[in-house]
């Protein structure tokens, strides 16, 4: 047994403890019914749920833009050091409830409704999702904000004003159809525009030398193109509502300036046309997670937002400032991945070309304030850009690239002379017939700190990714574990879980998730356990509601609810688990009395639009519901169901209600994942692999209370260096190869045999880089046991609580308290 205070993760110390918010229920039905009245123009009787939303919203509002003001004249005031985290996705899901959570004022605004006739939650599912994000990585910076606030750092986020989210899912005969996400297509009432602080970006055109009357010269851009940045700001309120930081969001708009002179020479038109060319810019969020797109709107992209923000962050900067030397003492600029690195050559640009700061002083400036987060190994993620491209659109910001690049060479000369090929691994310039500029290689270089986002990543960072990198500066590879908001994935998602660690441990846990251990010594209390299992089953009674609602489906609540929710990926392995799912089915055809507790296998899952194999996968894994949950000999005993347009607000119902968690990546290949913390945190336990943060789950929670299964990375690693051959594995097993022989039939696709046969080959002449043969038979085993613990509820509800109770490390506040410690040595400042 493990001793229980076993993690060693510092305790966070909120500084927002104690409620001051004064709101009657009283106050709070006259702020709505005003709204309703003088902000809608409607009234109580004609106004639909949209307008009841919209009325709530705004009278919270009314509370946060007075915290709001308070923090930003607070840190201003003092010219606060402060982190700005730059990142392409934010993924921020629904505001209002986990907004009246933060502000404590969730009951009085539900009593407040109720006394109207309306029910919160039902209001609450107005909201349209803020999907500005693709997964983990969007989702990470939304619950790092969350904490940030709470915690009482000063930080803005910095990311781009999609019009478009990640596209809305439906499902067309199984395949998936995308359709735009239109999340502000009537307004969003959480945003503030702020034309006072917009920028100007240019882009395109070509770079001048110019030389000066004292013999030297210097560089001057003349831009082809030129942009307008537009800001809105989204208040971020931190748990306690003292601190209220705000998320600022460029939308692109054709620049004024630049459209007069198209406008001046007769072409009306054509400024027309520039305008809504420009507006393209922030429409839409690319959707592929993990594949970086190398298309020249998504640089666009990049640019934008990243000269919008560190224009604004000088801006910021210069009211207090005129000493450049102090310029990192004020501001540390964590980039989100390698997706904002652009912004490393553009503070060079407006350090050289525009302040006249000298090269090495202005350099050494951008060495102190940039920090990157790696967030994936997989050799296609890793971001370059062609070097044609880069000259079309930045040709300064190539100029000044080159340069980084010929200074650090000397330094690699230095370390490891006349070794070319150390030089060609490192350089930020892959030659060769399509030269491309390497993005982390510019982070790395320039970057005070570079982290992984749990151990066995960053380990696997300083030892296959950047080994030679990690010998030149060998302090500047570090670890921060992910962690996700419990104020969003306990306290706002499972209401009913949430009261029943404020009876156990006492309601601070939400500040300090340390205190679920509180539980752990009383797992096998049968009274705790009976509330806790009768909590799950409340939360899967809503679930399979929902399911019904969302698919026609019926699925029972006494089944073991088996959750797969993340983006559909290869090495993610949803096919491992459509592949024991096709042998279960298979056990029950050839054997009507098999006994198994019934399964409720769940997916949820957007595929990039142009991912063919994540395409087919899913449209096998609908398939085959549609085939196993209208077949009537399986007697209920195996229900699948695949909920279509997956996303932050359907994962919020999800997680309660989850008995079990797949978290089977192949091992080496998830980062960390953050899915895996917020099922174990509200009681799920974890059927995975010796990946990512599991690692960590396990350290913490005991693997003798997960179901671990599969290769670990030294096995992965090893067995692909002896050449691995799924056909081994097909011969040997003859379940799993009766598996993949039926998807070459047309059983599940009738009338159209070979439907689903190019998943099968992926997996076999493929080569299974993903190693699913290599793992089904240990897979396999782990659901075994899944099975046999189930049916012994006491022991099921101990383990659940023992998993719960001991996810205190994998609280978002603890990562931000490392990054603050560690990388941005930033000091909090509570506002009174
Ligand atoms: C993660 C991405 C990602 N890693 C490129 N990398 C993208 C890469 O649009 N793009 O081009 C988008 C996303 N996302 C995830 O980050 C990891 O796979 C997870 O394991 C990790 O938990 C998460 C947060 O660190
Ligand atoms: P993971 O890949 O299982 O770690 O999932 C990461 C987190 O990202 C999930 O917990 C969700 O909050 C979020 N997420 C993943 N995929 C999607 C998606 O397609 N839409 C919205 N949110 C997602």
């Amino acid at each position: 047994k493990k001793a229980p205070a076993k993690s060693t993760a510092k305790k966070s110390s909120a500084v927002n403890k104690v409620p001051e918010i004064e709101c009657t229920s009283k106050q709070m039905q006259q702020a709505i019914v005003d709204r309703l009245h003088k902000g809608l123009g409607t009234d109580a009787e004609k106004a639909n749920n949209k307008a009841w939303w919209n009325a709530t919203c705004h009278a919270v509002n009314e509370v946060v833009f007075d915290k709001l003001t308070q923090t930003q004249q607070n840190h201003s005031g003092q010219d606060t050091r402060s982190v700005n985290y730059l990142s392409l996705e934010f993924l921020m899901g629904r505001l209002l409830s986990n907004n009246l959570h933060n502000l404590q004022l969730f009951k009085v605004t539900e009593e407040a409704l109720k006394a109207l006739g309306k029910d919160l939650y039902e209001i609450c599912d107005e909201e349209p999702d803020m999907a500005l994000g693709n997964g983990g990585l969007g989702r990470l910076a939304a619950c790092f904000i969350d904490s940030l606030a709470t915690l009482g750092y000063p930080a803005i986020g910095y990311g781009i004003h999609y019009e478009h989210g990640l596209f809305a899912q439906s499902f067309q005969d199984g395949r998936q159809i995308e359709r735009p996400d239109t999340w502000r297509e009537y307004g969003n009432p959480w945003e503030i525009c702020r034309p006072e602080s917009i920028q100007h970006v240019p882009l395109y055109g070509y770079v001048e030398t110019v030389f000066d009357e004292d013999g030297g010269s210097h560089k001057v851009w003349h831009a082809g193109q030129k942009l307008k940045g537009v800001p809105w700001d989204v208040p971020i309120v931190g748990y306690g509502a003292k601190t209220v930081n705000i998320l600022r969001l460029w939308e692109s708009r054709a620049d004024e300036a630049f459209d007069w002179d198209v406008f001046n020479a007769g072409g009306y038109v054509d400024a027309q046309a520039e305008k809504s060319k420009a507006e393209t810019v922030s429409k839409v969020l690319y959707p592929n997670d993990e594949t970086p797109e190398g298309k020249e709107l998504r640089l666009v992209q990049q640019y934008f937002f990243c000269a919008c923000s560190v224009k604004d962050i000088l801006r910021r900067f210069k009211r207090h400032n005129t000493d450049w030397t102090k310029l990192s003492d004020k501001v540390a600029i964590q980039l989100n991945d390698t997706h904002p690195t652009i912004a490393i050559p553009e503070l060079m640009r407006i350090l050289v070309d525009e302040e006249r700061l000298d090269w090495d002083f202005a350099w050494s400036i951008c060495q102190k304030v940039f920090a990157y987060t790696n967030h994936t190994l997989l050799p296609e993620a890793l971001e370059k850009w062609s070097v044609a491209l880069f000259e079309k659109v930045l040709p300064r910001h190539l100029e000044i690239i080159y340069e980084i690049n010929r200074q650090f060479m000397e330094v690699v000369e230095a370390k490891w002379p006349g070794d070319d090929s150390k030089k060609a691994k490192l350089s930020i310039i892959e030659e060769g017939d399509d030269r491309k500029v390497c993005m982390a290689n510019l982070c790395v270089v320039t970057a005070y700190k570079v982290n992984g986002v749990a151990a066995v990543h960053s380990e696997l960072v300083k030892t296959d990714l950047f080994p030679e990198y990690h010998e030149l500066f060998p302090t500047k590879l570090v670890n921060v574990t992910n962690g996700v908001t419990p104020r969003r994935w306990l306290k706002a998602c499972n209401p009913k879980l949430a009261a029943l660690y404020d009876d156990e441990v006492g309601a601070d846990w939400v500040v300090n998730l340390d205190k679920l251990r509180g539980v752990l010594p009383k797992a096998k209390d049968v009274a705790l356990q009976k509330r806790f299992m009768d909590i799950k089953k409340d939360n899967k009674i809503e679930l399979a509601k929902i399911i019904k609602d969302l698919t026609g489906v019926e699925v029972s609540a006494d089944a073991i609810f088996d959750i797969q929710i993340k983006r559909l990926h290869e090495y993610k392995r949803q096919q491992l688990n459509m592949m024991h799912i096709l042998a279960l089915y298979k056990r029950l055809l050839d054997n009507p009395d098999y006994d198994m507790v019934p399964r409720v296998f769940i997916f949820g899952a957007k595929a990039a639009p142009g991912y063919h194999m994540a395409k087919q996968i899913i449209y096998a894994l609908n398939k085959i519901a549609d085939k196993v949950n209208n077949d009537e000999r399986v007697k209920g005993k195996l229900k699948v169901v695949f909920l279509p347009n997956y996303r932050v607000s359907l994962a919020e119902k999800l997680f309660p209600a989850a008995d079990i968690s797949e978290q089977i990546s192949t091992a080496g290949l998830e980062a960390s994942g953050t899915g895996n913390m917020k099922f174990a945190i509200n009681g799920a336990l974890t059927v995975g692999t010796m990946d990512g943060a599991n690692i960590e789950m396990a350290e913490e929670i005991g693997a003798e209370h997960m179901f671990i299964f599969g290769l670990s990375v030294a096995e992965v690693k090893e067995l692909k260096q002896q050449g691995y051959n799924p056909f081994d594995y097909y011969y040997n097993n003859p379940e799993l190869k009766s598996v993949l022989d039926w998807l070459d039939t047309d059983y599940f696709t009738p009338g159209h045999p070979g439907a689903l046969s190019d998943i099968k080959r992926s997996l076999l002449e493929g080569g299974d880089e993903y190693l699913c043969l290599a793992d089904y038979a240990s897979y396999s085993e782990a659901h075994l046991k899944i099975d046999a613990m189930y049916r012994d509820q006491a022991v099921w509800a101990e383990k659940a609580i023992l998993n719960s109770g001991a996810m205190g490390k994998f609280n978002s506040d603890r990562s931000i308290e490392d990054y603050a410690s560690t990388i941005w040595n930033l000091t909090k400042h509570p506002i009174s």
